[in-house]
């Protein structure tokens, strides 16, 4: 599982009070706590902490560069001004999270990708809005790869997000989601990277960890192998290794787990 940390997002108070007060320790300490168990990658988001979004997105990641100078980072944005200005100026291995289906502005943002080698995100929704079927997600993630390796990103570059919603709100997305992931697996070989933003299938719900972990270990087997999730969840990371390891992605030792993330 290629695990892109969640936690540096303005969408939680400690960080968002952090982005206010300009004090870089939340974000220190959420960088070297993620690496710490597991990730592969950091997710990086404003959130609604400032509108000043390249300002604070080039603080933080000049923290985490701070602390590693080629950890990847996934540039967490929906605006293309704010990405296009954002990706020159951060150096090191860069994920752009994310672009939409669109055709012509997916081209601008494969084309910036391919420009500094960067991998990217592409969510299978466009200005008609997040698809509620399986067929529209699989044509969407289908135009995300032709336009993507039109730019010249190999497969190992490209990362389709077939786009989790709240299990509470949404009740037939979580199953579509896996049914258009299993189609797409299927697409090029090697495959695409497919991801998800796993936390989003809980949100607002009880039980929270235990809905993502129950997931997380249902998608692997349809070709799941990136979440942009919380590595610190010690159950969910089991959980997803587990699933990994049961689909046969490595092979059984008694301290499988440990073997895990010795590798990292
Ligand atoms: N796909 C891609 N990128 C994404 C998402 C996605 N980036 C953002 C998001 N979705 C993934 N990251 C999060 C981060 C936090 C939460 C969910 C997804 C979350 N936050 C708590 C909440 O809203 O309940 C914060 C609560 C608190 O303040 O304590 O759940 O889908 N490509």
């Amino acid at each position: 599982m290629y695990v892109i940390g969640e936690r540096i997002n303005g969408m939680w108070k400690d960080v968002k009070q952090a982005i206010v007060d300009q004090d870089p320790g939340p974000i220190k300490s959420w960088t070297e706590k993620q690496i710490a168990a597991g990730a592969d990658a950091l997710d990086v988001n404003v959130g609604p902490a400032t509108s000043k979004q390249v300002e604070a997105l080039l603080w933080m990641c000049e923290i985490i560069r701070g602390i590693s100078a080629d950890f990847p980072i996934a540039i967490d944005n929906a605006k293309w001004a704010v990405m296009k200005e954002v990706v020159p100026q951060v150096p090191g291995p860069k994920i752009i999270n994310s672009t939409k289906a669109d055709p012509g502005p997916l081209a601008e943002y494969c084309g910036l990708a391919a420009e500094h080698d960067c991998s990217i995100v592409g969510l299978t929704i466009d200005q008609r809005g997040i698809p509620h079927d399986v067929d529209t997600r699989v044509e969407m993630g289908a135009t995300i790869l032709t336009v993507a390796m039109e730019a010249g990103l190999t497969p190992d570059r490209i990362f389709i997000d077939t786009i989790i919603q709240p299990v509470n709100v949404a009740p037939k997305q979580p199953l579509a989601v896996m049914k258009a992931m299993e189609q797409l697996k299927m697409l090029s070989d090697p495959p695409p990277h497919q991801v998800l933003g796993l936390s989003n299938v809980s949100q607002g719900a009880r039980n929270r960890e235990l809905i993502n972990r129950t997931y997380i270990a249902m998608a692997v087997p349809c070709g799941l192998d990136s979440a942009i999730m919380d590595p610190c969840d010690k159950e969910l990371m089991e959980a997803a290794i587990t699933a990994e390891l049961i689909m046969e992605k490595m092979i059984y030792c008694d301290s499988y787990i440990e073997a895990y993330l010795a590798n990292k």
